[in-house]
């Protein structure tokens, strides 16, 4: 019996083995399939390693402390309520909490004496309650052979032991801000020094070889997540179907939670740029686009992808599709150490003016003036990219939302590209008629834009295609491996819709 990769078929079906015939398109006939998790097995989440490059980053930036008097401190997380209801809403791990632990358990701290290095993490204290509703959790011992600590103790030793170093000499225990999870001890803590901000951004943006393949492997169930979606039209009526099926098949590979809200956009809704409504009938629209990344232990992956809903690609959509993937081909060339993220940006910018000419979307000018007058704005309005890591956009980019520079205002990478960032290439062309209507208000814009030949591509909405790229010491890896080829993703559409709507599992 062919294994399937649409898990979800009735394999006894007769139908389907009549279907045999269409060429499946099987993730291992795609993709390179390594395990990435194989690498980190008997290896602990390197927390001392990442602590001890928080503190040199601190050493390096702050003057105003003596280093053998400060200690740093974070909590995690807590579970929280709702308001009147005794849910909580889905549990996500303080970021810089976890990079200084790997702990993903709720009510946990942390607590690093810079003098003499030495790691605490501290546990919840058993409460009997939750043993009866959750089960036993991790104890003193099993945490200590789990996580990279010196010393794992519980909860009820914090008070005391925080307030013999707050009370003894010119201590300093930093933390990064006073919250829910920490409010016992706000008393003996410091939250707000920017030193200490610029130190934990700092080292997060520098992944190391265990974050980096806990990255690809949720790269790697992105890739099959949008390979099953894009492959499945015949169950996709609704944005919504498009949307449950990417967690469905995320969920299914291990991974629980998303990075983010998906994006599903069909027609003009591709023009949105964090559309997540997801709800609308596709209909007769002929053009997808879905953002969308599967988390893994903390770790994110951003992925978008478009293709038409039909498989067979509209002049104007392909258009479209093909100048957006010259704006990644030629600035994803270029990737390496050193490079100026702006400069890319910029030049994605000028592709698209390039072709935007040959098009006769634009007219009446060359490319420097029509550069210039900030028009290409108006359809490209986002960066070229971000810093990828345990948040989708990932601290140490230092964006400068106030430059006067129109085209850099929504840059959120504002720094040369260095060795062991990851970042996302994801240039977009949208036909967004609140943008352009904006743009055209102003005449020294509007007289670039030639209003009737652009009436042909508002249906298509808009195309990004978004890829999350490793910067290594001579350049890049890309770590999607989702086809992004127009011919292939054609085929992988059609041979969807081939296989007919009862291929499919689907029971409403
Ligand atoms: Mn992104």
């Amino acid at each position: 019996m062919l294994k399937t990769f649409v898990s979800r078929t009735f394999a006894t079906s007769p139908a389907i083995t009549n279907k045999m015939a269409v060429p499946s398109l099987l993730p291992a006939q795609i993709f390179n399939h390594k395990n990435w998790l194989k690498d980190l097995e008997h290896k602990k989440y390197p927390a001392k390693q990442h602590v001890l490059n928080v503190k040199q980053h601190f050493l390096k930036k702050s003057s105003n402390f003596n280093p053998n008097e400060v200690f740093f401190f974070i909590s995690g997380e807590h579970l929280t309520l709702y308001p009147y209801c005794d849910q909580s809403p889905p549990f996500r791990q303080n970021r810089y909490f976890y990079y200084l632990t790997g702990v993903n358990i709720p009510g946990s701290h942390v607590l690093f004496n810079l003098k003499d290095e030495k790691t605490t993490l501290f546990l919840p204290d058993i409460d009997n309650d939750d043993v009866m509703w959750s089960g036993m959790p991790m104890g003193l011992k099993e945490a200590q052979e789990t996580f990279d600590v010196d010393e794992v103790k519980y909860s009820k030793d914090l008070e005391d032991i925080l307030h013999n170093i707050a009370t003894f000499g010119n201590n300093t225990i930093l933390t990064t801000d006073l919250n829910a999870a920490n409010n016992n001890y706000t008393q003996y803590l410091m939250p707000g020094n920017q030193d200490f901000f610029y130190a934990l951004d700092e080292s997060r943006l520098i992944k190391d070889e265990y974050e980096l393949a806990l990255m690809r492997h949720a790269a790697q169930i992105t890739d099959n997540s949008h390979l099953a979606t894009m492959s499945a039209v015949p169950i996709e009526e609704n944005e919504g179907h498009i949307h449950a099926e990417f967690v469905y098949h995320s969920i299914r590979q291990g991974s629980k939670s998303q990075s983010y809200d998906p994006i599903c956009c069909s027609g003009p809704n591709c023009g949105t740029l964090h559309y997540i409504k997801n709800d609308e009938t596709i209909g007769n629209r002929e053009s997808i686009l879905i953002d969308a990344g599967a988390e893994w232990s903390c770790y994110a992956s951003d992925v978008t992808r478009c293709w038409p809903v039909n498989g067979k690609w509209s002049a104007e959509h392909l258009e479209i599709y093909n100048i957006v993937l010259e704006m990644q081909a030629e600035t994803m060339k270029l990737i390496k150490p050193g490079q100026s993220w702006e400069e890319l940006h910029l030049l994605a910018h000028k592709i698209m003016i390039k072709r935007f000419l040959g098009l006769g979307i634009f007219e009446n000018g060359t490319e420097e003036e029509i550069y210039a007058s900030g028009i290409s704005g108006s359809f490209f309005p986002h960066g070229l990219g971000h810093l990828l890591g345990m948040d989708t956009h990932d601290v140490g980019g230092y964006a400068n939302y106030d430059d006067p520079n129109p085209l850099l205002k929504y840059l959120r990478l504002r720094r040369p590209l260095k060795a062991g960032m990851v970042v996302t290439d994801e240039p977009g062309v949208y036909f967004s008629p609140f943008l352009i209507e904006d743009g055209l208000k102003d005449p020294k814009k509007a007289k670039f834009v030639n209003q009737e030949v652009l009436e042909k591509y508002w249906k298509i909405g808009g195309v990004r295609i978004e890829d999350d790229i490793i910067i290594t010491n001579d350049g890049y890896d890309n770590m999607t491996q989702i086809t992004k080829d127009p011919q292939e993703i054609s085929k992988i559409v059609m041979g969807g819709i081939q296989k007919g709507r009862s291929y499919f599992h689907v029971i409403v």
